[in-house]
């Protein structure tokens, strides 16, 4: 009996590479059928991350580490009241200064780390660039910019649930006031502290708690997000007003390396709360009375809801020199805005990241 199992598995070994690969072409079709029948939420497909304009979607496990390269833009033209476009020239009707258009961009770095299978933690560093055209009562047009290192937010996420095939993650961040709220900017009334929000960081300490839910099936996957933002304290004499993002995703998996993606996000956010007393909320022009300046040095209003309606596209490499990487691009719209207003409109949001596990 030894003997006969002795040569057997001496002749196994013999057989070398041929039957070696023969086993391992078993396992891995085996493997394949098990995860195709197990319906474990899995990371390793295109669709095993939420469309890239959604942040703190997964978790990952003990040890891995993730970075992640996010570039941002938001265009916005045109002002708006309530929910209705109201021309420049009504805007110059009761201020000074009229928007007419800004633009956002945001470079985002971001590092995850899993120290054990229940907690990941994430630090997201942002550099900003803003810009904004406005025309005055002259009409002479002019821009002021502003740019900088952003809020630093360090996060945890957290499972709190986990089924086979969806998860439930706990969100908990802090935004730390490294972003600068004392930009100023040349207009034609001279150098002047920047309106809020030209200025970069938001100047308080936020708390961001929120809730992530996780769903796979073969070839389909959705998600839903929930993150409030809560503002402490005050910081030249002001904190940004609260804020409350909701959001909602499906995917469908093309094939092992790329997937598409619909998104619908609201989001509701309060007034400014105080002031800062170097934001020139009136002015004087040619020894007329005063005039409110600019809508957007009103601390009352700032607030607003919107929704929008998103698309996008996660290409997962799975072989050669890329194996491992991801790429992103998310394109978004608004289908709704209400603002305290007049403020000025989003028109388009887009996101393009990489993003690389280790
Ligand atoms: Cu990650």
């Amino acid at each position: 009996m030894m003997r006969r199992l002795k040569t057997s598995f001496a002749s196994a070994l013999r057989a070398g590479m041929l039957r070696h690969k023969a086993t391992l072409t078993v396992t891995a079709a085996l493997f394949a059928a098990a995860s195709a029948f197990a319906d474990d939420w899995s990371s390793s497909r295109p669709d095993g991350h939420a469309p890239i304009g959604v942040m703190g979607d997964h978790a990952h496990k003990t040890g891995e580490w993730m970075f992640s390269l996010r570039t941002m833009h938001m265009d916005m033209e045109g002002n708006r009241d309530g929910d209705s476009n109201v021309s420049v020239s009504e805007v110059l009707g009761d201020f000074v200064v009229a928007p007419k258009r800004m633009s956002m961009d945001m470079q985002m770095l971001g590092v995850m780390y899993a120290p054990t299978d229940t907690v990941t933690l994430m630090l997201m560093l942002p550099y900003v660039e803003l810009e904004m055209d406005h025309v005055n009562r002259m009409g002479v047009e002019f821009t002021t910019r502003s740019s900088g290192l952003g809020d630093i937010k360090v996060s945890s996420i957290t499972t709190l649930k986990d089924w086979h095939n969806a998860k439930l993650l706990m969100n908990f961040g802090v935004s730390l006031p490294t972003g600068s709220n004392t930009e100023e900017g040349l207009t034609p009334v001279g150098k002047v502290r920047l309106p809020y929000p030209m200025q970069v960081g938001s100047g308080t300490y936020d708390f961001m708690p929120g809730l992530t839910y996780l769903a796979q099936t073969d070839t389909y996957s959705w998600g839903a997000q929930g993150i409030a933002t809560i503002r402490t304290g005050r910081d030249e004499g002001y904190r940004l007003g609260n804020r409350l993002m909701l959001t909602s995703w499906g995917a469908k998996k093309l094939s092992d390396t790329l997937s598409v993606s619909v998104r619908l996000e609201g989001e509701t956010w309060g007034d400014v709360r105080g002031a800062d007393r170097r934001i020139a909320q009136s002015l004087m022009p040619m020894g007329m009375g005063p005039f409110p300046s600019v809508p957007t040095a009103i601390p009352s209003l700032r607030g607003g809801s919107q929704a929008s309606l998103s698309v996008g596209a996660n290409y997962y490499f799975r072989t050669g020199f890329a194996a491992g990487h991801r790429l992103a691009l998310e394109i978004g719209a608004p289908i709704y805005q209400d603002f305290d207003g007049p403020q000025l409109e989003t028109d388009w949001t887009g996101t393009l990241g990489w993003q690389l596990a280790l």
